[in-house]
């Protein structure tokens, strides 16, 4: 049994504005809590309406122990369900993407059609009455064409962040957008270390050789962008397209644009695009990045060129998979258009190279030696309000108030 009392004395351990005591880092019963509190409860990004083109395209992922499948209707609406059949439970559709007319359990064959109806279950008698078994729904929502989902009964309010993304991310177009490359890293640390190291920059100037042609390594903590000209003008050149600028936020949501580094259009070696036909046709692509980025677990970066996403998902007490998704415009063509080698080398290297920042930090944490450390407060803010938040979540899924006194 998981003792709760025992975790929210260790939440009234952690001293503000450092980080977390070291069993939050590696006990498999804060593990269980964080599955509960957070990854069930939030909402999370999992991908593109792009990756389900047609009617019976779904992608199926587990969220901890929780399978779900999202998946394009009949009516053309996404939609969710917990991937758990309603019989004796099997998973229905194994993880990856695929395309079904129906979702027939491989089971015992019951049958559902893609708005939940269970549509055939064989020998189940004649009192049998299948509307009373449709498939679970989980919350669902598409924001120009970001898909997040929400397993909790009922969701943290959604309509706020939809209002700021929205319009910043619309121009990208991105149900004509493609998916060209995914990656699954498999990461040897806990989830909330993968996600501090994926708040900060602080890092990046020494660990990041290739992010850092393009990227304002030394970016102000909320990527407000720092003042003087070069922002002025991006500023006026941003209003002049009606691109909206930010920097907007909420407690679990960020939205930014901010200008890449001189003489850089996009996030590549160079800093030139990579792809030919742009994803946003305004100055040739040169819009800098769109930053936008939930708590718990996730980060995209849309570039006049071509989008990168950042979403992590626990696995265990300390495994983290780290998935990667780069999309381009849905008539970009391999080989002509873009080289798929220099599409991905700029955050493939960055993933790899945070991979490992991420596991050092697991072993030097597990150790007899650790503290809880000091924050920055400027180059850390991020990794900080991503701390804080975790902790406000905590306490609140514990029925504590969400300040204490001590
Ligand atoms: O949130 C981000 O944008 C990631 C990308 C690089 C560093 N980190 C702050
Ligand atoms: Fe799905 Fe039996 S568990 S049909
Ligand atoms: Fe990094």
């Amino acid at each position: 049994m998981r003792d709760d009392r025992h975790i929210a004395a260790l939440i009234d351990e952690r001293r503000p504005g450092y980080s977390l005591p070291q069993a939050f880092y590696r006990d498999p019963d804060i593990y269980a809590f964080d599955l509960e509190a957070i990854f069930e409860a939030q909402w999370l990004m999992i991908g593109f309406s792009c990756e389900l083109p047609k009617p019976g395209n779904y992608l199926a992922l587990t969220i901890g122990t929780t399978p779900i499948v999202v998946l394009r209707d009949r009516a053309g609406t996404v939609r969710g369900y917990f991937n758990t059949c309603r019989h004796r439970g099997a998973q229905l559709c194994a993880d990856g993407t695929g395309r079904a007319a129906k979702l027939v359990c491989p089971y015992h064959q019951w049958t559902y059609e893609l708005d939940g109806r269970l549509q055939h279950a064989g020998a189940m008698g004649d009192d049998f009455d299948p509307s009373q078994f449709p498939l679970r729904p989980i919350h669902v929502e598409v924001v120009a064409g970001a898909i997040y989902v929400c397993l909790a009964e009922t969701p943290p309010e959604f309509a706020t962040f939809r209002s700021h993304l929205e319009p910043m991310l619309a121009p990208y177009d991105l149900e004509n957008a493609k998916l060209v490359h995914e990656v699954v890293l498999v990461e040897k640390a806990n989830w909330k270390l993968v996600m501090e190291n994926g708040r900060e920059c602080y890092h990046c100037a020494a660990c990041h050789p290739e992010l850092g042609i393009s990227f304002p390594v030394g970016i102000t903590p909320n990527f407000s962008n720092e003042e003087g000209l070069r922002l002025a003008e991006y500023r006026a050149r941003m209003e002049r397209n009606g691109l909206v600028l930010g920097p907007q936020d909420g407690s679990w949501w960020q939205c930014a644009r901010f200008p890449l580094n001189e003489g850089s259009i996009s996030m590549s070696l160079d800093g030139q695009p990579v792809v030919k036909k742009p994803l946003l046709d305004v100055d040739g692509g040169d819009v800098g990045s769109l930053r936008f980025a939930i708590e718990p677990h996730n980060f995209c970066h849309a570039l006049g060129d071509y989008l990168f996403m950042f979403s992590a998902y626990p696995v265990g007490p300390e495994e983290t998979h780290v998935v990667g998704k780069w999309l381009v415009r849905k008539d970009a063509v391999e080989g002509v258009d873009y080289d798929l080698d220099k599409l991905v080398v700029t955050w493939d290297e960055t993933n790899r190279q945070d991979r490992a920042l991420a596991e050092l930090n697991q072993r030097g944490v597990n150790g007899r030696g650790y503290t809880p450390g000091p924050y920055s407060e400027t180059a850390e803010a991020f990794v900080l309000r991503f701390v804080d938040w975790y902790v406000a979540r905590a306490r609140a899924h514990l029925g504590q108030p969400a300040l204490r006194v001590v």
